[in-house]
C-alpha cells in the first residue's frame, strides 16, 4: 500500500541514465554556456495546477503543537529519501522533500508517486492535512508608462511570460540593423557591444532609427518608469550596425552574423532581407547556430511568395507580421517557408527622438527574438527554441501549419511553460 512506484528494476535505472546521460549530452552540444536546472522541477494535478515536484506540506493537528512533530519522514519506503526541508512551527507544519521522487525522470512516475506518498503520509493521525507545494505568482505588469499601448506584448501574452521568466542579463540578444541610439533613456543600460560594418567603424549610430525600434521590441529596458517594456525585459543586446546611408548588402549581413555570433549572441535578430540566395550567408546562419544562436528574421513586406533571405535559409525562423485584429498584415509575405507569426503594424517602440509606431515585419521578428531570449534565459540552445516558439504558437488561419501564418502567433507565456 504504501509503496511508491517508482523506477522498479535495474534495467530501468540504466534505461533511465543512459537517457540522461544522451540529454545531458545534447544539452551541451547545442547550449555550451547553458545554466540548465536554473529554474525549479514543475509538475502539475489533474485539474492544471502547478506545484513543485517532490516536496509536500505537512501541517499537523493544532493539539500536537505543544510537541515536537512525529518523524514523519518514516512512514515513507526509503527510496522516496524524504527528509525535512523547513519547519514552519506558527502553523505547526514541515515542508517534506522527497529526493528519490523528485530525481525520478518521467514525469507521470513523479506524480503518481508524490501522490502516493501523499496518501500515505494523510493517513497518519498526527497529521491534519498534506498539500502539495503549489507556485504562487507575482502578478507582474511593468510600470512602464506607454506600455499601455504596446498591444502586441499583450497578444503575444508577454505579461503572462514575464511572471515565469523576464530573461537573464547574460543573455544577450544580437541586433543586426541600422545601429542603436546609445544615449535613449530605454535602452542606455542594454548596450554590451557595437560595431559598425557599414562604415568600417566601432561605433553603430542609427541614422535611420530601424535599428533602435528594432532593437526595443526585443529588450527596452523594462519597469524603469518610462516608455515602453520589451519582449525581453532583462536580455542585453549586442548591435552590428550593417548599413551605410541606409543601403545594405549580402557582404555586410554576413560580417554582421559573424560578429554577433562571436560575442557570444544567444539570439540573433535580422529585421531585413530581400529575394537572392548567397551560400555564404546560409554559412554565416550555421555558423551562428554552431555557436549556441538561435537564428531569427522578418519574412519581408512583398505580400510575396518570393523568399527573402536570410529569412528563407535553413534553420532561420521566418516571422510574418499580424494585425491588432489577430489576422495577416496584407504586406506580410507568404509560403510554406514562413514559421511563425508576430505583431507588425502600429508597434510602439523606441526611436531616436523618443517614441515611434512602425508597421513591418521588422517589428514582428524582434517579438520573436525577445522571446527566444526568454527560453535561452531558461537554458535552452538554438533547436530547442525553434521547436518550442513554433510548436506552442497559436493556429491561426487554416488549421495547422499554413503559408501565412507557418505555425501560428507567437506564445510568450505557453513558450516559457504556463499553460
Ligand atoms: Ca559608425
Ligand atoms: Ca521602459
Ligand atoms: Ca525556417
Ligand atoms: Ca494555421
Amino acid at each position: 500500500m504504501r509503496d511508491i512506484p517508482r523506477a522498479t528494476g535495474r534495467n530501468r535505472h540504466l534505461l533511465v541514465l543512459t537517457i540522461a546521460g544522451a540529454l545531458a549530452i545534447l544539452a551541451l552540444w547545442f547550449a555550451p554556456e547553458a545554466t540548465a536546472a536554473s529554474e525549479r522541477l514543475l509538475d502539475e494535478t489533474d485539474n492544471g495546477a502547478i506545484y513543485v515536484a517532490g516536496e509536500l506540506i505537512v501541517t499537523y493537528k493544532e493539539d500536537s503543537s505543544e510537541e515536537a512533530p512525529p518523524d514523519i519522514t518514516e512512514i515513507l519506503p526509503e527510496q522516496a529519501q524524504a527528509e525535512v526541508a523547513d519547519d514552519l512551527p506558527l502553523v505547526n507544519t514541515q515542508v517534506i522533500e522527497l529526493p528519490g521522487i523528485k530525481d525520478e525522470a518521467s514525469e507521470n512516475v513523479r506524480e503518481e508517486s508524490l501522490e502516493r506518498a501523499k496518501e500515505a503520509l494523510a493517513g497518519d493521525p498526527a497529521v491534519e492535512a498534506v498539500d502539495y507545494n503549489y507556485v504562487r505568482r507575482f502578478s507582474y505588469t511593468p510600470n512602464d508608462p506607454r506600455f499601455r499601448d504596446q498591444y502586441g506584448l499583450r497578444q503575444i501574452e508577454a505579461p503572462r511570460a514575464w511572471d515565469r521568466s523576464q530573461g537573464r542579463a547574460k543573455v544577450r540578444i544580437g541586433i543586426v540593423d541600422s545601429g542603436i541610439r546609445t544615449s535613449h533613456p530605454d535602452l542606455n543600460g542594454k548596450l554590451i557591444s557595437q560595431y559598425d560594418f557599414g562604415n568600417g567603424d566601432s561605433v553603430a549610430e542609427d541614422t535611420e532609427g530601424h535599428g533602435t525600434h528594432v532593437s526595443g521590441v526585443a529588450a527596452a529596458e523594462t519597469g524603469n518608469r518610462a516608455g515602453v517594456a520589451g519582449a525581453c525585459p532583462n536580455c542585453k543586446l549586442v548591435v552590428a550596425k550593417v548599413d551605410r546611408r541606409g543601403e545594405i548588402d549580402a557582404a555586410a549581413v554576413i560580417k554582421g552574423i559573424n560578429w554577433a555570433a562571436n560575442q557570444r549572441a544567444k539570439v540573433i535578430n535580422l529585421s531585413l532581407g530581400a529575394p537572392g540566395y548567397v551560400e555564404a550567408e546560409a554559412r554565416a546562419v550555421r555558423y551562428a547556430q554552431r555557436r549556441g544562436a538561435v537564428v531569427v528574421a522578418a519574412a519581408g513586406n512583398a505580400n510575396s511568395t518570393v523568399r527573402d533571405y536570410p529569412a528563407a535559409y535553413r534553420g532561420v525562423l521566418a516571422v510574418a507580421s499580424t494585425n491588432r485584429a489577430g489576422t495577416r498584415a496584407n504586406f506580410s509575405n507568404k509560403g510554406n517557408w514562413i514559421d511563425v507569426a508576430a505583431p507588425g503594424i502600429g508597434i510602439l517602440s523606441t526611436a531616436p527622438g523618443g517614441y515611434t509606431s512602425l508597421s513591418g515585419t521588422s517589428f514582428s521578428s524582434p517579438y520573436v527574438a525577445g522571446v527566444a531570449g526568454l527560453l535561452a534565459s531558461q537554458g535552452r540552445g538554438p533547436s530547442a527554441i525553434s521547436r518550442r516558439i513554433t510548436g506552442t504558437a497559436t493556429d491561426l488561419g487554416p488549421d495547422g501549419r499554413d503559408p501565412f501564418y507557418g505555425a501560428g502567433r507567437l506564445d510568450a507565456a505557453s513558450a516559457v511553460g504556463i499553460r
